[in-house]
Parts: structure tokens; C-alpha cells; sequence
């Protein structure tokens, strides 16, 4: 094992963990060195920088009311993630306002900015009268004779890095010095990304190119897009990141040993610095394969003693590792059935050997069955978590935490609820969303998803009464958990500007919001985004704000109608195929027919999947009146004549949300073209390119769809658009 230290240059003790701040050789070769001071932000790459561009404030006035606090900062602690907000301070100040900022560690006189934690604030004798949240920070003037003087200071050090970063922001946003205030914490526990990022640099889903972390079957030596991206992320509030693919593959098995881990250690460090905890994907079945046992069953002595020993190795490379979580029993991924045991079992082995560090397991709820006969119209995979998971309620160790999808099926553009939410009423939870567009464009079609996952996170449960949202469940008040929050599977790549999309960087914007604070709107997000990326102007804000929002609706037209999903190309996912997965063994199913299509959930006649619902929702989703139309096909199998509430019958609802969906994909071309000019030229021909991808795609959507079903039915477009026989 290679461990730099100071002697060697290679090593400068920080507050991370152990962390080395310089980076040294591991299996890297060649030493490193990051800069972890002032940032350098390209000035010519817009596409790069995303919310964090930082354009120079250009209004006088403004910049001198910000200037006499902004010269000077004052802070306490050399803790390295403080240290990281100083320089995250240093160089927006610098870049705003073209100020030369200087630091003191001692009192300055006149006007200045003071940086640190509560305790920090405390010792230098501020009042601060607000109790603050974990994690939280208050941003506040100091009224004091002749001086201007400003706190930033955070509940921990977290806190200080996301007042730093709220600071900037509401500068970018345009706020006066006066207006400048904040008090904010965030409402989740964790904030999560979860990378499907595989070590030969393949991203499982993954629609921006190449892993940022993994290339040639090695952690890349340039650790400066690390950096960056740990800077996006800390920016919008994210606490931890899973840095490889759910799926572990062989490589991947042997990333929680000695051969992987002074690397992971290296990436770690950097996300350490921004306040980020590093968590790996583990496999279930690694004492067998790395760990020459010929067991992986949870409850055998061997096997509990070797991952408490793995875990030990891993904690003395990365102090703050956050812990393991786990894709187990599930699409061929081994776990604790093998042996007759449960996923109770298997995740209280894994949390007990991480419990003396303080680490947490998150143990994935995607548990169905995929080698269903599709002839067999009993079995329903939508109910399948629920079934797996609801006997084990109360079973789970206290550092336990399952994370369970949005909806029962796979990230389609529309599902209910997971009913799992309304009902673990003793196990700690966490939701995850896609940010990656698997289903939802993958990239190329614009999908902005806020709107869905604002939709998962305001429903209502039921399950203590009227009131108990999903929100409220996943930020662990409802069932006063222990531990609770949000995990998004990431869309980033090696793509130069992230996301493949230019527009898609939204989402991943929109995820760290939304985690830190699932009140805010969908609309609220979108123009803090547009704003911080493409400034204030009007015309630029009212176009791309209007892009955004109405783009999951449309992308819905055009694609699978009323919640009944799939209807993809098998594999891939990408375009069209309507059978598709019909006849396989996924349990994804539309049973499409002559008369009618959909799939009947109800308890009456169906699959009974509604009764995994708490009332009165159960019976809202059992009552066809009731249901809500946007899932109609998903609880109900329908009749192609059956009147929906709009008058219109199913399949002409059809037919008229895929002409819709494609009229709809033109306009919103007409209204980017609109334009060009006044957004860089090198993004508008980006979106532009994949607009027009967009807009074929979706006409090949509305064809292979509208043509299916005038060949199943024979039922005619009452407005007589083309429809090919
Ligand atoms: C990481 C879906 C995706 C798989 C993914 C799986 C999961 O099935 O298609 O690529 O695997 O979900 O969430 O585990």
C-alpha cells in the first residue's frame, strides 16, 4: 500500500478523513497535485460550467454595494472543506466582481465577510439567535457602526460550504447587498448520486459518453473533472455518491480491496473536500469470489468476519466512507435467497461489519421476479417490492436503509407511487429517481423531470392519515427514522458539457434542489437554473423555462399513453416497439388485444396490486371512475371505445396525443430557433442537433404507435390524418 506523506511532498494532512489533499501515486504512476484554492473557471466554455459560469456582475451600483463587504474574508478554520468555501468565496468574488480578495485569519479592520461554523462564530463572540438545522447555514449582516460585515455560517462544516454557495447564488440571481439574507438547511438526510459507472468506463444508462471516474479498466490520473463535478454537486447540496455501477461486475468486486482501494481513496479525497461522502456498490457474492469462501450466506461466522474485515481495510483508507449499498436477489445479481435467508438477514450482516465507522447500508428494493411466463397473467411485477419487503417491516438494522425506486416498475415517463412508501412504517427509507433518461430520451429527447419526481414526492400515502407524503417519508419525519433521503441515479458523463443535452444539465440541477428542499416548485427550479446558466433576459428565460416544463408532457404524448409503459425497444430502451416486450419474461406487459389494452390491477378482477395501497387511495385506483385518467391503462384493462372524461374514447386519445406529441416537438423548435443570438452559439447548435433528433424519433413514435393500434382495432381517426395501414 502506498500512502504519500508530507516528507515525500506528496501529502498535506486535511480534514477529510485521512485525507492527503496532494494526491500521490496508489496505482496511479505519476503524482497529482489539486488545487483545492481558488477555482479556475473558463471563461470560453459555457457548455462546461453549467449553473457555475459565474458571468462578471456588470451593474455598477450592485458591484460597489458587494464590493465593500467583499474584499476581506475572515475565517477560523483550516478544516479543508472550509477551506474549500474560502476558495469557492475567493474566486467568485474575484470573477463577479473583479475584486482581489484578501483572507485573514486574525480580526480585520472595516468592512468584511465572515466565513465558519457555528462554533467557529461563536468563539470570535457573534450572536447568532437561530438555532440551526444539520446542515444548515444562516447568512446574515452584522449591524455594526461604520463597517459592513456579513456572516456566513453553517450548523457544521457542510453548512458552511452550502452558505458559501448560496451566497454566490443569490449574487447571480441578482439580489441586492441589503436583500442578501438567508437562513436554509437541508430537509433530507442524503443526497445521494448513484453512478452505474462500470471500471472500463462504460456507464450502464448512461447517455453523456464515458465514465468521468473509470477509463481503460483504471480510476483516471486527471483528477481535474473529479474536482469539477464534486463542485457542481456540492453546489446543489449533494452529501454522498456512489461511484460504481449497481451491477458489479468482476473488476468491480475487488474495489473494496488493498489492489482499488488507494485510488478510490484519491476520489474520495475530493469529494471529502466539497463535503461529499464517498459509498461503494458491493457484491453480494464477494467472499465467494474474492474471498476464496465457499459461502456467501449472511448468517455463516466466515462470511460475517470477512466483510467486517473488508470493511476495516476500507475505513483505514477513507475515513468518512459512507458505506455499501446493494443490488441483491435482483435480475440475476446474487444475494441471501441462495441460502435461504432474506433480505433482512443479508443487510443486518452488512450493516453490523459497518456499524463500528458509523457507515449505513442501503439495500435496493428493485426485487421482482424477470423469468416470468408471460402467459401466466397472475403474477404482476408491479407488485413485487411491496411482497418482498412488507413481511421484513421492523426486521432491518438501525443503519439499514432500503431505497426503493419511484414507482413499482423501472423510471417509466409515467407510474403511480411505489406502495412501499405508505408502508414501512418501521424501517428507514429512501426514494430513488433517474436522472439519467433511460426511459425518457436517453439525452436526445428533452425530458425535463422535476415535474415527475415533484409529483412522487407531494403524493399523499394516507399512511398516518391525511397528510403523510411521500416527502415526509423520505425525510424520515412521518416514521421518525434514523436515517432517510433521496438517491438519483446520475445522467453525467465525459460529454463536454455533462450531460450529452446541454438542457438535461436541468435535471441534474433539479435533483439537488429538489432534494434539499422538496417544497420548492418545479418552476422555481427551472428559473434558478436558466438564470445561474443563461442570465436574466427575458426572452431567453420565458423560451427555455417554457421548453422545459412542457416537455414531460410531451414527451408522454408521443410515447406510451396513460401509464402503461415499455413499449420500447427491447435492451436499449430507445424508440418504439410496441410488443416489444410482450412476449417475454421481464413481466412487462400492455395485453393489448382487439377489444381493449391495459393491465387490470384491481383486487376485484385483476392482479390485486390496488390493496397494496392505504385507503382511500386503494379505492381511488380500483374504481375505473376514479382512477386518475394519466393511469388509467396502468390499474385497468380498457376498452379502446371506452369514453374518457374528455368525451373522446381511448383510442382516439390515442391517436390524438401521438399527432399531438409531434406537433408539439416542431413548436418547441420554432420557439429554440427563436434564439439564436442570444444563448452561445455552441449550445444553441447543440440542442438544436438533438431537437431535430427529437422530432424524427417522434414521429417514428407516433407512426409505429397510431399504426399498431389502427391495426389491432380497425378504428379510424375521426380526423382522418394519416395513419399507415
Ligand atoms: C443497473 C433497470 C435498468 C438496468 C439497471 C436496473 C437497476 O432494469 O435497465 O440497467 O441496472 O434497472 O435499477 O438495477
Amino acid at each position: 500500500m502506498y500512502v504519500p506523506s508530507v516528507d515525500d511532498g506528496l501529502a498535506v494532512k486535511a480534514g477529510c478523513g485521512f485525507g492527503w489533499q496532494i494526491y500521490g501515486k496508489g496505482n496511479l504512476g505519476n503524482p497529482i497535485k489539486i488545487n483545492r484554492g481558488v477555482q479556475k473557471i473558463n471563461n470560453k466554455n459555457s457548455l462546461y460550467n453549467c449553473w457555475l459560469g459565474l458571468k462578471r456582475i456588470r451593474d455598477e451600483d450592485l458591484r460597489q454595494k458587494y464590493k465593500k463587504y467583499c474584499k476581506n474574508i475572515f475565517y477560523k478554520s483550516n478544516d479543508t472543506i472550509i477551506l474549500t468555501a474560502i476558495g469557492e468565496l475567493e474566486s467568485a468574488i474575484n470573477r463577479l466582481f473583479d475584486v482581489e480578495v484578501k483572507t485573514y485569519a486574525e480580526h480585520p479592520g472595516g468592512s468584511y465577510i465572515f466565513v465558519g461554523t457555528l462554533e467557529d462564530a461563536l468563539g470570535e463572540g457573534y450572536k447568532i439567535n437561530i438555532e440551526l438545522e444539520p446542515e444548515g447555514f444562516l447568512i446574515q449582516h452584522l449591524v455594526q457602526t461604520g463597517r459592513n460585515t456579513l456572516l456566513i455560517v453553517g450548523e457544521n462544516n457542510n453548512g458552511v460550504l452550502y452558505g458559501v454557495f448560496d451566497f454566490i447564488k443569490s449574487i447571480c440571481c441578482g439580489k441586492n447587498m441589503d436583500e442578501i439574507g438567508n437562513v436554509d438547511f437541508p430537509r433530507n438526510q442524503l443526497r445521494l448520486i448513484n453512478h452505474w459507472d462500470n471500471i472500463n468506463g462504460n456507464i450502464e444508462r448512461g447517455y453523456a459518453g464515458q465514465s468521468i471516474f473509470y477509463k481503460d479498466n483504471q480510476v483516471v490520473k486527471d483528477m481535474v473533472r473529479i474536482k469539477d463535478y464534486a463542485r457542481l454537486l456540492s453546489s446543489v447540496g449533494i452529501n454522498g455518491i456512489v461511484i460504481n455501477n449497481v451491477n458489479v461486475h468482476k473488476y468491480e468486486t475487488k474495489f473494496i480491496t488493498e489492489e482499488y482501494l488507494p485510488d478510490i481513496a484519491i476520489l474520495a479525497d475530493i469529494f471529502c473536500a466539497y463535503g461529499i461522502k464517498t459509498y461503494l456498490s458491493v457484491n453480494f457474492a464477494a467472499p465467494i469470489e474474492i474471498g476464496k469462501l465457499p459461502t456467501a450466506d449472511p448468517l455463516d461466522p466466515q462470511v460475517k468476519k470477512w466483510w467486517s474485515k473488508v470493511t476495516e481495510t476500507i475505513y483505514s483508507y477513507i475515513e468518512d466512507f459512507g458505506g455499501f449499498i446493494i443490488k441483491a436477489d435482483s435480475e440475476f445479481r446474487p444475494g441471501p435467497f441462495t441460502y435461504g435467508r432474506n433480505h433482512a438477514d443479508g443487510a443486518n450482516m452488512l450493516a453490523e461489519a459497518l456499524k463500528p465507522y458509523g457507515g449505513i447500508l442501503i439495500w435496493r428494493c428493485f426485487v421482482y421476479d424477470c423469468m416470468v411466463d408471460w402467459r401466466d397473467r397472475s403474477v404482476d411485477r408491479a407488485r413485487a417490492a411491496y411482497d418482498n419487503f412488507k413481511p421484513l417491516d421492523g426486521r432491518f438494522a438501525d443503519n439499514v436503509i432500503l431505497q426503493v425506486k419511484n414507482g413499482p416498475m423501472d423510471f417509466q415517463i409515467r407510474e403511480p407511487v411505489s406502495p412501499l412508501f405508505g408502508a414501512m412504517e418501521k424501517t428507514n427509507l429512501m426514494m430513488e429517481f433517474q436522472i439519467t433518461q433511460e426511459y425518457t430520451g436517453q439525452q436526445k429527447h428533452l425530458c425535463y423531470l422535476v415535474p415527475m419526481w415533484k409529483e412522487t414526492l407531494d403524493f399523499d400515502t394516507y399512511a398516518k392519515g391525511e397528510g403523510s407524503y411521500v416527502s415526509k417519508v423520505v425525510d424520515g419525519s412521518l416514521f421518525n427514522n434514523k436515517y432517510s433521503g433521496i438517491a438519483g441515479v446520475s445522467n453525467v458523463g465525459d460529454s463536454k458539457c455533462w450531460t450529452g443535452h446541454p438542457l438535461a444539465q436541468a435535471n441534474l440541477y433539479g435533483f439537488g434542489r429538489l432534494s434539499w428542499n422538496p417544497e420548492m416548485t418545479s418552476e422555481e427550479i427551472a428559473r434558478e437554473w436558466v438564470l445561474l446558466t443563461f442570465g436574466s433576459k427575458g426572452k431567453v428565460m420565458n423560451t427555455i423555462m417554457s421548453m422545459l416544463m412542457d416537455s414531460r408532457d410531451i414527451y408522454e404524448n408521443y410515447t406510451s399513453p396513460l401509464g402503461i409503459g415499455w413499449m420500447v425497444n427491447p435492451g436499449h430502451h430507445y424508440g418504439p416497439s410496441v410488443d416489444g416486450y410482450e412476449y417475454s419474461h421481464w413481466g412487462t406487459y400492455h395485453y393489448a388485444d382487439f377489444k381493449g389494452i391495459g393491465v387490470d390491477r384491481t383486487v376485484a378482477t385483476g392482479t390485486g396490486y390496488t390493496e397494496q395501497y392505504r385507503e382511500p387511495v386503494s379505492s381511488m385506483y380500483e374504481n375505473i371512475e376514479d382512477c386518475p385518467e394519466e393511469l388509467l391503462l396502468f390499474f385497468h384493462h380498457v376498452p379502446y371505445i371506452y369514453r374518457l372524461k374528455s368525451g373522446k374514447t381511448l383510442i382516439q386519445h390515442i391517436y390524438d396525443t401521438h399527432f399531438g406529441g409531434v406537433e408539439q416537438v416542431a413548436q418547441t423548435i420554432e420557439r429554440w430557433t427563436d434564439l439564436l443570438g442570444e444563448i452561445p452559439q455552441e449550445i444553441y447548435d447543440l440542442v438544436l442537433s438533438k431537437l431535430e433528433i427529437q422530432l424524427k424519433d417522434a414521429k417514428e413514435w407516433r407512426d409505429v404507435v397510431n399504426t399498431y393500434f389502427y391495426r389491432k382495432t380497425g378504428i379510424k381517426d375521426t380526423h382522418g390524418r394519416k395513419i399507415f395501414e
